[in-house]
């Protein structure tokens, strides 16, 4: 056994242990979460100072609740999520075997070929929130239009979401991911079945959708790589959870991620250099002598061709993600809601920036659901770079 899967398996064996000691008092805590036994639980590990690396995934989640980051509801949401993620994976994995690769034979309403795991994956993730029973509104890259979950089984939350960014990549085994944003519904435009006619409940779930990135609640994504990596944030941080297959649970290998404040990486689709503004080539070009610091060794570059595992790079090395907009598409490839804003929440909330190249994602309103925005995310003093050339 190498070293990783050895620290792995301690880190799981050990956390497990602590879990199975403390699932009771959580399960007990969900009704009653200012319980005062709850708050001392959690207050002694907080005053220890104690690493939180190791910990599973759902106990985390129970953990935020007790801060007061997210509420029992929401909670609920996070920890379907993952189940959601656990499933996706699976299926990713065994793709090949089952003959899951090639297209299913549609298009979704953006006009892309849907792959056969798109579909699957979007399914999976549907289902699982609407049993959740916490979501009130999902819109998925894969639907035309949000949806209004049943009102039977109807929560508070939307859910804006990407089943299985980077699908292209799936025939080839190439990493791809899941990306997530939530958003409290807006209680003014609760959507009422038994009154309403599908066009008004339909115009009522657009508008809880489109909502800017700044009152997102939280947001992730899960990366489908050499292993399963579930990266999120609830506002208070980002923190990384591997799945140990072993165990069926994710475990925190990362601890409050901090995108380095430079970084001489840079991951764009070249290719369109052509259709660039004179600006953005200029930019490009200025990174091959070395960027703002002329005459040093040049950036690196480095492109994948899945958000997901762009950005995730990027994440933990720094540097420049970007997709810009071009003379054939002025805004882009890249879908605000699903892609871009809860990316841009996770940078911003490990000290990077998200920016359409003018300014900051998070503060954009949507107009619609499937919108396109130019996309720039990384190391602050590299997005920054790029805006200066971009005015
Ligand atoms: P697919 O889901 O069709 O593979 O698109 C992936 C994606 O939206 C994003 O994950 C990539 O960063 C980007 O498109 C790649 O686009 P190009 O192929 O135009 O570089």
């Amino acid at each position: 056994m190498d070293d990783g899967v050895d620290i792995l398996m301690m880190a799981s064996t050990t956390t497990m242990k602590s879990f199975v000691s403390k699932t009771s008092s959580s399960s007990a805590l969900r009704n009653t979460k200012k319980s005062s036994s709850s708050k001392r639980v959690f207050s002694v590990r907080a005053k220890a100072g104690q690493s939180e690396m190791g910990t599973p995934f759902s106990t985390w989640v129970l953990q935020q609740e007790m801060k007061d980051n997210i509420d029992n509801e929401h909670a609920i949401v996070l920890q379907s999520i993952s189940v959601a993620c656990k499933q996706i994976a699976s299926l990713v994995q065994r793709a090949g075997l089952a003959g899951m690769t090639g297209l299913a034979g549609e298009q979704n309403v953006q006009g892309e070929d849907q792959k056969k795991l798109d579909v699957i994956s979007n399914d999976v993730f549907c289902d699982t929130l609407r049993l959740s029973g916490r979501t009130g509104v999902i819109a998925s890259e894969e639907e035309d239009v949000p949806v209004a979950v049943e009102e039977t089984y109807g929560g508070n939350y939307v859910c804006v979401f990407d089943p299985l960014d980077g699908s292209s990549n799936i025939d080839a085994a190439v990493s791809t991911g899941s990306i997530w944003g939530i958003y409290a519904g807006d209680s003014q435009c609760v959507p009422d079945f038994s009154s309403e006619s599908p066009a008004e409940v339909e115009a009522k779930c657009v508008q809880n959708v489109c909502q800017p990135g700044e009152n997102l609640v939280s947001a992730g994504y899960c990366m489908y790589s050499s292993s399963t990596i579930l990266v999120i944030s609830v506002g208070d941080g980002v923190f990384g959870f591997t799945l140990d297959s072993a165990v069926g649970e994710f475990i925190m290998t990362h601890e409050r991620i901090q995108i380095p404040k430079s970084g001489k990486i840079y991951s764009f689709n070249e290719g369109n250099y052509d259709m660039w503004t004179p600006g953005l080539k200029q930019y490009m070009d200025s990174l091959k002598t070395g960027g703002k610091e002329t005459g040093t060794k040049p950036y690196s570059a480095r492109y994948i061709g899945s958000l997901v595992g762009d950005f995730h790079r990027t994440m933990l090395y720094g540097g420049i993600y970007g997709y810009p907009g071009d003379a054939k598409n002025p805004t882009g490839k890249l879908r605000l809601l699903y892609e871009c804003a809860p990316m841009s929440f996770l940078a911003e909330q490990a000290g990077g920036a998200g920016s359409d190249g003018t300014g900051r994602v998070l503060k954009i309103n949507p107009e619609k659901v499937h919108q396109r925005v130019p996309f720039f995310t990384g190391s602050v003093e590299e997005v920054a770079y790029l805006e200066s050339f971009m005015k």
